[in-house]
Protein backbone atom coordinates (compact mmCIF):
# COMPACT_ATOMS: atom_id res chain seq x y z
CA UNK A 1 0.00 0.00 0.00
CA UNK A 2 1.09 3.74 -0.66
CA UNK A 3 1.45 5.67 2.72
CA UNK A 4 0.12 8.81 0.77
CA UNK A 5 -3.16 9.63 -1.16
CA UNK A 6 -3.25 8.24 -4.35
CA UNK A 7 -2.76 11.39 -6.11
CA UNK A 8 0.83 12.23 -5.94
CA UNK A 9 0.88 16.25 -5.89
CA UNK A 10 3.94 18.44 -6.13
CA UNK A 11 5.39 20.72 -3.24
CA UNK A 12 2.24 23.73 -2.79
CA UNK A 13 3.26 26.41 -5.32
CA UNK A 14 5.48 24.10 -7.71
CA UNK A 15 4.98 23.80 -11.25
CA UNK A 16 7.40 21.49 -12.47
CA UNK A 17 8.43 20.28 -16.10
CA UNK A 18 10.55 17.88 -16.30
CA UNK A 19 11.93 16.76 -19.88
CA UNK A 20 13.83 13.74 -21.13
CA UNK A 21 16.74 12.11 -22.38
CA UNK A 22 17.59 14.71 -25.60
CA UNK A 23 20.57 12.70 -26.56
CA UNK A 24 21.78 15.24 -28.91
CA UNK A 25 19.07 16.44 -30.78
CA UNK A 26 19.60 20.25 -29.99
CA UNK A 27 16.24 21.14 -32.72
CA UNK A 28 14.48 19.45 -30.48
CA UNK A 29 15.47 21.00 -27.46
CA UNK A 30 14.76 24.22 -28.69
CA UNK A 31 11.28 23.21 -29.85
CA UNK A 32 10.33 21.96 -26.47
CA UNK A 33 11.81 25.27 -24.28
CA UNK A 34 9.21 27.23 -27.04
CA UNK A 35 6.21 24.75 -26.01
CA UNK A 36 7.20 25.02 -22.59
CA UNK A 37 7.40 28.38 -22.58
CA UNK A 38 4.24 28.61 -24.71
CA UNK A 39 2.39 25.84 -22.37
CA UNK A 40 3.19 28.22 -19.49
CA UNK A 41 2.14 31.24 -20.34
CA UNK A 42 -1.54 29.72 -20.98
CA UNK A 43 -1.71 28.85 -17.07
CA UNK A 44 -2.07 30.92 -14.05
CA UNK A 45 1.27 32.12 -12.95
CA UNK A 46 2.80 29.42 -10.76
CA UNK A 47 4.92 30.04 -7.40
CA UNK A 48 7.17 28.79 -8.40
CA UNK A 49 8.18 27.17 -11.77
CA UNK A 50 11.09 24.48 -12.69
CA UNK A 51 12.66 22.99 -15.45
CA UNK A 52 14.07 19.90 -15.16
CA UNK A 53 16.02 18.12 -17.96
CA UNK A 54 16.51 14.48 -16.77
CA UNK A 55 20.09 14.16 -17.84
CA UNK A 56 21.62 12.44 -21.24
CA UNK A 57 21.79 15.79 -23.21
CA UNK A 58 24.43 14.35 -25.09
CA UNK A 59 25.72 11.49 -27.12
CA UNK A 60 24.15 9.33 -29.98
CA UNK A 61 22.22 12.13 -31.73
CA UNK A 62 23.85 14.44 -33.92
CA UNK A 63 24.46 17.67 -31.99
CA UNK A 64 25.42 17.57 -28.46
CA UNK A 65 27.47 20.48 -28.58
CA UNK A 66 24.83 22.84 -29.84
CA UNK A 67 22.69 20.85 -27.04
CA UNK A 68 24.86 22.11 -24.21
CA UNK A 69 25.53 25.40 -25.71
CA UNK A 70 21.60 26.09 -25.33
CA UNK A 71 21.40 25.21 -22.38
CA UNK A 72 24.58 26.90 -20.91
CA UNK A 73 22.68 30.50 -22.61
CA UNK A 74 19.43 29.45 -21.10
CA UNK A 75 20.63 29.24 -17.52
CA UNK A 76 21.93 32.40 -17.23
CA UNK A 77 18.57 33.95 -18.16
CA UNK A 78 16.25 31.04 -16.49
CA UNK A 79 16.99 30.30 -12.99
CA UNK A 80 14.38 27.72 -12.99
CA UNK A 81 16.44 25.76 -14.96
CA UNK A 82 17.97 22.47 -13.57
CA UNK A 83 19.68 19.74 -15.93
CA UNK A 84 20.49 16.44 -14.12
CA UNK A 85 23.68 14.30 -14.58
CA UNK A 86 22.80 11.40 -16.90
CA UNK A 87 25.15 8.31 -17.37
CA UNK A 88 26.10 9.77 -20.34
CA UNK A 89 27.49 13.01 -19.24
CA UNK A 90 29.10 10.65 -16.37
CA UNK A 91 31.18 9.44 -19.40
CA UNK A 92 32.08 12.22 -20.56
CA UNK A 93 33.36 13.41 -17.42
CA UNK A 94 35.38 10.39 -16.74
CA UNK A 95 36.93 10.78 -20.41
CA UNK A 96 38.07 14.13 -19.50
CA UNK A 97 39.64 12.79 -16.20
CA UNK A 98 41.44 10.29 -18.86
CA UNK A 99 39.87 7.18 -18.18
CA UNK A 100 40.78 5.43 -20.99
CA UNK A 101 38.32 2.42 -20.56
CA UNK A 102 35.59 4.19 -20.04
CA UNK A 103 36.35 6.45 -23.60
CA UNK A 104 36.32 2.93 -25.37
CA UNK A 105 33.49 1.88 -24.09
CA UNK A 106 31.75 5.53 -24.28
CA UNK A 107 32.86 5.69 -28.12
CA UNK A 108 30.38 2.59 -28.95
CA UNK A 109 27.44 4.04 -27.16
CA UNK A 110 26.83 7.45 -28.96
CA UNK A 111 30.11 9.25 -27.47
CA UNK A 112 31.57 8.79 -30.98
CA UNK A 113 28.54 11.58 -32.22
CA UNK A 114 29.72 14.04 -29.32
CA UNK A 115 33.11 14.00 -29.93
CA UNK A 116 32.47 14.52 -33.49
CA UNK A 117 30.27 17.52 -32.70
CA UNK A 118 32.81 18.99 -30.91
CA UNK A 119 34.86 18.76 -34.43
CA UNK A 120 37.22 15.83 -33.09
CA UNK A 121 37.40 11.93 -34.46
CA UNK A 122 36.56 9.55 -31.99
CA UNK A 123 39.26 7.13 -30.51
CA UNK A 124 40.30 4.45 -32.69
CA UNK A 125 41.20 0.72 -31.85
CA UNK A 126 44.76 1.14 -30.45
CA UNK A 127 45.14 4.94 -30.61
CA UNK A 128 46.90 6.52 -28.20
CA UNK A 129 44.33 7.70 -25.85
CA UNK A 130 46.89 10.67 -24.13
CA UNK A 131 47.24 12.98 -26.51
CA UNK A 132 43.11 12.02 -27.99
CA UNK A 133 42.24 13.15 -24.08
CA UNK A 134 44.19 16.30 -24.34
CA UNK A 135 42.55 17.27 -27.62
CA UNK A 136 39.13 16.39 -25.86
CA UNK A 137 40.08 18.96 -22.80
CA UNK A 138 40.46 21.64 -25.65
CA UNK A 139 37.41 21.23 -27.55
CA UNK A 140 34.84 21.43 -24.56
CA UNK A 141 35.09 24.56 -23.00
CA UNK A 142 36.40 24.63 -19.77
CA UNK A 143 33.56 26.60 -18.06
CA UNK A 144 31.01 23.48 -19.36
CA UNK A 145 32.77 21.13 -18.20
CA UNK A 146 32.89 22.43 -14.47
CA UNK A 147 29.41 23.35 -15.16
CA UNK A 148 28.20 19.59 -16.11
CA UNK A 149 30.49 18.30 -12.99
CA UNK A 150 28.00 20.55 -11.25
CA UNK A 151 24.65 18.75 -12.20
CA UNK A 152 23.15 16.74 -9.12
CA UNK A 153 21.73 13.13 -9.40
CA UNK A 154 18.13 14.21 -8.28
CA UNK A 155 15.85 16.88 -7.60
CA UNK A 156 12.67 16.97 -5.27
CA UNK A 157 9.10 18.19 -5.20
CA UNK A 158 6.20 17.42 -3.05
CA UNK A 159 5.97 13.35 -3.96
CA UNK A 160 7.96 13.22 -7.07
CA UNK A 161 11.85 12.53 -7.26
CA UNK A 162 13.69 13.72 -10.34
CA UNK A 163 16.31 11.22 -11.74
CA UNK A 164 17.92 10.21 -14.35
CA UNK A 165 17.75 6.45 -14.47
CA UNK A 166 15.86 4.90 -11.69
CA UNK A 167 16.44 3.88 -8.30
CA UNK A 168 16.86 0.13 -6.58
CA UNK A 169 13.37 -0.83 -5.16
CA UNK A 170 13.71 -2.15 -1.42
CA UNK A 171 15.76 0.54 -0.68
CA UNK A 172 15.09 3.87 1.58
CA UNK A 173 15.73 7.07 -0.56
CA UNK A 174 17.95 8.39 1.78
CA UNK A 175 19.92 5.13 1.27
CA UNK A 176 19.97 4.85 -2.62
CA UNK A 177 23.87 5.31 -4.29
CA UNK A 178 24.77 6.87 -7.13
CA UNK A 179 25.30 4.04 -9.75
CA UNK A 180 21.72 3.01 -9.33
CA UNK A 181 20.47 6.73 -9.97
CA UNK A 182 22.62 7.43 -13.36
CA UNK A 183 22.44 3.89 -14.70
CA UNK A 184 19.48 2.27 -13.29
CA UNK A 185 18.58 -1.12 -11.60
CA UNK A 186 17.34 -4.27 -13.47
CA UNK A 187 14.22 -4.47 -11.58
CA UNK A 188 13.54 -0.69 -11.21
CA UNK A 189 10.77 -0.73 -14.24
CA UNK A 190 8.71 -3.65 -13.30
CA UNK A 191 8.71 -3.22 -9.41
CA UNK A 192 5.46 -1.69 -8.44
CA UNK A 193 6.02 -0.77 -4.64
CA UNK A 194 6.28 2.63 -3.36
CA UNK A 195 9.87 3.90 -3.56
CA UNK A 196 9.24 6.70 -0.79
CA UNK A 197 8.45 9.17 -3.80
CA UNK A 198 6.77 8.98 -7.81
CA UNK A 199 10.28 8.38 -9.38
CA UNK A 200 10.33 10.72 -13.07
CA UNK A 201 12.83 9.28 -14.76
CA UNK A 202 14.53 9.22 -18.36
CA UNK A 203 17.08 6.37 -19.15
CA UNK A 204 15.06 3.99 -20.97
CA UNK A 205 12.76 4.18 -23.83
CA UNK A 206 9.22 4.20 -23.81
CA UNK A 207 6.51 4.94 -26.81
CA UNK A 208 4.84 7.15 -25.07
CA UNK A 209 5.20 9.02 -21.30
CA UNK A 210 5.12 5.91 -19.26
CA UNK A 211 3.23 6.74 -16.18
CA UNK A 212 2.80 4.10 -14.02
CA UNK A 213 1.60 4.71 -9.91
CA UNK A 214 5.15 4.46 -8.33
CA UNK A 215 7.19 6.10 -11.21
CA UNK A 216 6.98 8.06 -14.89
CA UNK A 217 9.33 7.62 -17.43
CA UNK A 218 9.89 10.46 -19.73
CA UNK A 219 12.39 9.38 -22.30
CA UNK A 220 11.03 8.71 -25.83
CA UNK A 221 14.03 7.86 -27.27
CA UNK A 222 14.61 11.40 -28.94
CA UNK A 223 17.37 10.66 -31.06
CA UNK A 224 15.54 7.69 -33.11
CA UNK A 225 12.13 8.53 -33.12
CA UNK A 226 12.21 12.32 -33.49
CA UNK A 227 9.69 12.61 -30.42
CA UNK A 228 11.16 14.88 -27.52
CA UNK A 229 8.86 14.21 -24.59
CA UNK A 230 8.07 16.02 -21.17
CA UNK A 231 5.50 16.23 -18.37
CA UNK A 232 4.25 19.24 -16.46
CA UNK A 233 3.55 18.50 -12.67
CA UNK A 234 1.31 21.17 -11.20
CA UNK A 235 0.02 20.42 -7.94
CA UNK A 236 -1.94 17.08 -9.00
CA UNK A 237 -2.51 17.40 -12.87
CA UNK A 238 -0.16 16.26 -14.65
CA UNK A 239 0.30 16.91 -18.73
CA UNK A 240 2.32 15.41 -21.13
CA UNK A 241 4.10 17.82 -23.47
CA UNK A 242 5.89 16.25 -26.86
CA UNK A 243 7.51 18.40 -30.01
CA UNK A 244 8.12 15.72 -33.05
CA UNK A 245 10.72 16.64 -35.97
CA UNK A 246 10.70 16.63 -39.33
MN1 LIG B 1 20.86 7.18 -19.71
Amino acid sequence: MFGRSASPATAVGDRVYAIGDVHGRADLLEQMLAAIGQHSAKLSAAQRLHIIFIGDIIDRGPDSRKALEILDEARHRMPELLVLLGNHEEMLLRALAGDESTIRGWMRVGGAETVKSFGLEPLLEGEDAVPWVAALRRAVPTAWAEWIATWPLTARSGDYLFVHAGVRPGVPLKRQVRPHFLWGHEAFLEDTRDHGAVIVHGHTIFPEVDIRRNRIGIDTGAYGSNRLSAICLDGTDQTVITVSGD
